[in-house]
């Protein structure tokens, strides 16, 4: 039987940018159904989705009721998606920083290396990033040397929000647990799977500054994320190596 797909989309206000995504997202040669985990988006995000989901059963919508930051909002997103029995779970954001295009790649990119979870790589093998100011950029390559240096996790772009996780992956991994949001959100992720010793890939991917909309990264998401790192390396007992391999998936 074929794999069934889901992409989940985190959204608070991005009116502006999902209905192109979703139109791209199921244009694509995968058949991929998607989930919309908005927080209660003032600019109608939220209600456009309901709406296209009465109509089109390839489109689902988590509701949640106060803005509660990206990896609240992914956590809710991904239990969702084991409950309702999908194999291969993508997360990307909204606002085609990351292109809906590359989600093949990925799918690809996790079954052709089998990988437990691919990251869409902005910085393996060169820095592939459009239309950055430049301390952005040198912040978010900092933070991957930092990563890597303070907890062994051998990966470019441990900050990436573009990744494709098999479900036996998320299973194994205690999602109730993760606390972090954010950037952090997304390094804590990346270590739970790689101290099991499941194996992270990374697929090529080229990344875009959102055209429409704001960011909500803050300083605050920022510093949480330099300090979890600590306590990654705490959590995996001062050590930088991980478990013996044991894949979920074999
Ligand atoms: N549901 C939800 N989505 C969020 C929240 N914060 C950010 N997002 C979404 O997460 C994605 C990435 O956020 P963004 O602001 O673009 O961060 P940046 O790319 O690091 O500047 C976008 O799709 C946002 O709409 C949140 O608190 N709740
Ligand atoms: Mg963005």
């Amino acid at each position: 039987m074929a794999e069934r797909k889901l992409v989940v989309v985190p959204t608070y206000n991005e009116r502006e940018n999902l209905p192109k995504l979703v139109d791209r997202l199921l244009a694509l040669p995968d058949e991929v159904e998607i989930l919309v985990v908005d927080d209660g988006s003032p600019d109608g995000t939220g209600e456009w989705v309901a709406g296209m989901s009465a109509t089109n059963p390839k489109i689902h919508l988590l509701s949640r009721t106060a803005k509660n930051g990206l990896g609240r909002a992914y956590i809710a997103g991904f239990q969702w998606a084991l409950e309702h029995g999908y194999d291969l779970i993508v997360q990307m954001d909204a606002d085609f920083s990351h292109s809906p295009e590359d989600v093949p790649n990925l799918l690809t990119g996790i079954m052709e290396q089998n990988g437990d979870l691919a990251i869409g790589s902005r910085y393996a093998g060169g820095i592939r990033v459009i239309n950055w100011p430049l301390k952005r950029l040198v912040l978010s390559v900092g933070a991957s040397y930092y990563v890597k240096w303070i907890t062994g996790l051998p990966v470019w772009d441990p900050t990436g929000g573009f990744k494709c996780w098999r479900r036996q992956t998320l299973e194994a991994i205690d999602l109730p647990t993760v606390k972090s949001n954010g950037y952090g959100f997304q390094i804590e992720m990346n270590h739970r799977v790689w101290r099991k010793g499941l194996k992270v890939v990374e697929v090529p991917i080229i990344f875009s500054d959102r055209v429409e909309g704001t960011s909500k990264m803050s300083k605050k998401i920022i510093v949480e994320a330099l300090l979890m790192v600590w306590s990654l390396l705490i959590q995996n007992g001062l050590s930088r190596s991980p478990k013996k391999s044991v894949s979920p998936a074999s």
